[in-house]
């Protein structure tokens, strides 16, 4: 049985979307980022980056690290179809994935959501949010560019795009401008039977939002 260290809302809602995807068996345990969860020491002990998505496997390994996570399930579980077969298939969905955590995640949302993490004056936070909008836009102008008339962002279904939901989720949150064809995308891995099934979990209940 695998073990999903999950918060609703973050980053890891496209891993909850990828289980769901494999059909893995799994349990999962909250982390409430807000409460500060990811600091306890018994959450450091399992993962010492203090971050979620983390993912305990069958023999007690914990791997962390969505690209690390994502390709994972993918080896583990080959007749879901994560992953391309052929060398070059592969390597492109690890190109998207590092370039939607790597920089649209951590070099633009990271900006965006949380600019008091990097300056407590308010008007150095809005100039950090500025910047963080303008890696957004730039980000999802490249993976616009890069999904172009296709349904996926490698043409058929990959882990890939649990990276894209997740982001493009955020985008919408933030009041980003979707161009249409990621807004198409968007739709369309909405209608797969994974979101359906991770939905109760993809949001933090309100009473935790409202901490
Ligand atoms: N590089 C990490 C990024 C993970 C990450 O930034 N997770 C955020 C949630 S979206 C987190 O756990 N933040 C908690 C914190 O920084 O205290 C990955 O790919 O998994």
């Amino acid at each position: 049985m695998l073990t999903f260290f999950h918060s609703p809302g973050s980053c890891s809602n496209g891993i909850l979307y990828l289980l769901h995807e494999v059909g893995a068996k799994f349990h999962y345990t909250i982390v409430d980022l807000r409460r500060g969860d990811q600091r306890q020491e018994s959450y450091l002990a399992l993962n010492p980056k203090g971050k979620v998505p983390a993912l305990r496997i069958p023999g007690g390994a914990v791997l962390t690290e969505f690209q690390a996570i994502a390709t994972w399930l993918a080896d583990a579980y080959p007749k879901a179809g994560l992953q391309p077969s052929d060398p070059l298939g592969k390597a492109r969905m690890i190109e998207a994935l590092d370039f939607i955590v790597g920089s649209v995640h951590m070099r633009g949302f990271t900006f965006v959501k949380m600019p008091g993490k990097f300056h407590a004056d308010p008007e150095a936070q809005a100039a950090i949010k500025a910047h963080g909008r303008a890696e957004v836009d730039n980000g999802l102008s490249l993976l616009s560019k890069y999904l172009g008339e296709k349904d996926y962002l490698l043409g058929h279904f990959s882990a890939a795009d649990a990276g894209l939901l997740y982001i493009l989720i955020w985008a919408e949150e933030e009041g980003f401008a979707l161009p249409p064809n990621l807004a198409a995308c968007l739709t369309r891995l909405r209608a797969r039977p994974a979101f359906t099934a991770a939905k109760p979990s993809l949001h933090r209940p309100s009473a935790l939002s409202a901490q």
